[in-house]
């Protein structure tokens, strides 16, 4: 008789004990990250996606400790300056370089930063190519690798290097599901890969601002304490009444208990929609929160000072 099979855990379990701490951390990351790092290894240099909204918590410092070990050239890209505050931006770009880095401002939508990230891409071709002649090496086009949380562009990004849609890319985090090369003749060859998670995300409040930056899902911790967090970064950058002036009204302490009960009460959501009253006023408040009409830079270089 046929032994019974024991049926494997196929749970893709991470394990790196501080994974392990996040128990959102979604299981292809995992795979993800591996395959990462073997494509690191085929690559000349890396584009690391951050989004200009938040570059404490899209920054992978142990991706970079590993580019540095490598002595992999790296540029870091403060993308979606559209929907980020341009002095916070600048600020941001002035404090990476002077640490060292080569850093671009960039909307890949629209296409600014392109003219500048292209003359930095040439500048690492040459010391690429300058590398491998020393070693007796043909030259030949760079092998760029982008890499970066879910939904911070790095499609997009690509689309436009190529100049063409050739990379699936889109609203929904975690769209490209595996890594891809696309040639550039005589330019480049460029790999996509999927968003990389890196468990370097420390607490509640860098969580809820990945929530608004559409980096993890928007209900990655409870709502009310997602709308707290953010709220609450909008009120100590003195911005708050800007985006919801009815807080006039009510006391700090109201909206700071029930936020999504008090938006739902001046917004007038009652029992409209698919996500039930709080639920809809959820949603308006992440939608507000990330519209270029009023842009916001979640965390800025004076944070990261004080820290
Ligand atoms: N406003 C704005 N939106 C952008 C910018 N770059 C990308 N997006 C949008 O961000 C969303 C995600 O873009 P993708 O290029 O798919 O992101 P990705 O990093 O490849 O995402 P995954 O493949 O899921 O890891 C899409 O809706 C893009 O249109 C930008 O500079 N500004
Ligand atoms: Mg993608």
């Amino acid at each position: 008789m046929a032994r019974k099979k024991t049926k494997k855990n196929k749970k893709n379990t991470p394990s790196n004990p501080s994974d392990r701490a996040f128990s959102w951390y979604p299981g292809h990351m995992v795979k993800a990250k591996r395959e990462l790092e073997e494509n690191l290894k085929l690559s000349d240099a890396v584009l690391l996606m951050l989004d200009a909204r938040a570059p404490i918590s899209t920054r992978h410092a142990d991706l970079e400790a590993i580019l540095n070990q490598r002595s992999t050239p790296f540029v870091l890209i403060l993308n979606k300056v559209d929907l980020a505050e341009p002095e916070e931006t600048a600020r941001w770009r002035s404090h990476l370089s002077d640490q060292g880095h080569y850093v671009v401002e960039m909307n890949s939508l629209h296409g600014r930063g392109a003219g500048p990230l292209t003359s930095l891409l040439d500048k690492i071709n040459k010391d690429v190519n300058s590398k491998r002649k020393l070693k007796g090496l043909l030259p030949r086009e760079p092998r760029l690798m982008v890499a970066g949380l879910p939904n911070s562009g790095k499609s997009t990004l690509l689309n436009r290097l190529v100049g063409k849609n050739r990379f699936k890319a889109g609203k929904k985090p975690g769209l490209t599901r595996g890594a891809q090369w696309v040639k550039v003749a005589n330019q480049y060859q460029l790999l996509d890969t999927p968003g990389i998670l890196y468990p370097r995300i420390e607490g509640e409040v860098a969580l809820s601002v990945l929530a608004a930056t559409s980096s993890v899902k928007r209900d990655v911790l409870p709502k009310e304490k997602v709308a707290q967090n953010l709220l609450r970064i909008l009120h100590e950058r003195g911005r708050l009444l800007e985006f919801i002036p009815q807080f006039e009204e009510f006391e700090e302490d109201d909206w700071i208990d029930e936020p999504l009960l008090i938006l739902t009460e001046v917004w007038g959501f009652f029992s409209r929609g698919d996500y039930g009253p709080t639920g809809s006023a959820f949603e308006r408040l992440l939608n507000l929160l990330s519209s270029k009409k009023r842009p916001i830079t979640w965390e800025t270089v004076d944070q990261l000072e004080e820290s």
